[in-house]
């Protein structure tokens, strides 16, 4: 913690990235620490190397995220002094960002699954989000939460507990929730921008899911859905953010795992199959995710298998089945 506050003590330019395909808590945690940082002349600049979800657009300061999807372009830009990643589990999930590692790497985040790739790194499994992370930081730094910060870092918190649900939601999370209220947040209006952010595209998708939801035959603790390409293109096509797609099998009285598969192209143009898994405690996803090259947590976990729908759920499923055991 001393040392990152060094780094950011001594940084003229500092920019800051979260994962691939980004989430709430990725997003919020990135423009929160950015706010707080920009102070005097010093230059901060946020990036995402995949596109911010039109539904995250709600974030202040989220209209001001550069994609950097391309690395040509990034090599071209003045190197920084401090690159900060949030909530990114491994530097692979920086996606081209990780060219930039010019200067040094600070790695913050609470993945259990997380390498600590940087320089610096401020990993801990128990916190429920990054967010968490990020407020303890800005404390450790001596920078008072703003309405503006404390929104951003509730909004990430509230994403990564499930709206204080998940298995992840302790004492502590409850504990920073109060202090980011105390200093401004609009808890619901922060919490229906949350959850009144999809369009009829995203409720297609759900109908897709609703028509494909299977409990397992032998194992009852288990279900989920399988979207083929065929059906995800019936839909509209893959959506910008699956959301909570997962929930929707976890939500049948006595399921235990769920899973969701969804089939699309790799970039050779071979079929893969993106996993979302959860779990109840002491049932644990996260070592089966990590079987196919994935990560998480343990609850809450995904992997992506390099092959059809059929195939990966044949692969998939008895290692699934196996958990529960
Ligand atoms: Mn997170």
């Amino acid at each position: 913690m001393r040392a990152i506050c060094q780094a950011i003590a001594a940084a003229a330019t500092i920019d800051l990235t979260t994962h691939i395909n980004p989430d709430a808590d990725g997003i919020a945690s990135m423009l929160a620490l950015a706010a707080a940082l920009r102070t005097g002349d010093r230059r901060v600049r946020c990036w995402s190397p995949s596109p911010v979800p039109a539904r995250y657009a709600f974030l202040p300061g989220a209209s001001a995220i550069a994609v950097a999807a391309d690395a040509d372009r990034i090599h071209r830009l003045p190197p920084c002094d401090l690159l900060i990643a949030c909530d990114c589990a491994d530097a692979g999930r920086l996606g081209a960002l990780a060219a930039r590692r010019r200067g040094r790497l600070v790695n913050l985040d609470h993945h259990s699954s997380n390498d600590r790739f940087g320089d610096l790194n401020l990993v801990d499994p128990r916190s429920a989000c990054t967010a968490m992370i990020v407020e303890r930081l800005l404390r450790a730094l001596g920078r008072p939460l703003t309405p503006v910060t404390a929104t951003l870092l509730y909004a990430g918190l509230v994403y990564d507990t499930g709206r204080f649900q998940h298995a992840n939601t302790d004492a502590a999370a409850f504990r920073c929730a109060a202090r980011l209220a105390a200093a401004g947040v609009e808890v619901a209006w922060v919490n229906r921008q949350l959850s009144g952010s999809l369009d009829e595209h995203d409720l297609a998708l759900q109908a897709a899911g609703l028509a494909r939801l299977v409990r397992d035959r032998t194992e009852p603790r288990l279900a989920g859905i399988a979207l083929s390409a065929a059906d995800i293109a019936a839909a509209g096509g893959p959506p910008e953010d699956w959301g909570d797609l997962v929930e929707l099998p976890r939500s049948l009285r006595g399921v235990a795992l769920a899973y969701l598969l969804r089939e699309g192209r790799g970039p050779d143009g071979r079929p893969v199959v993106r996993c979302s898994l959860r779990s109840d405690p002491p049932v644990a996803v996260g070592p089966v995710a990590a079987q196919f090259g994935g990560g998480g947590h343990v609850q809450a976990a995904g992997c992506t298998i390099m092959a059809d729908l059929a195939t990966a759920r044949r692969r998939l499923l008895p290692l699934l089945r196996a958990a529960l055991r």
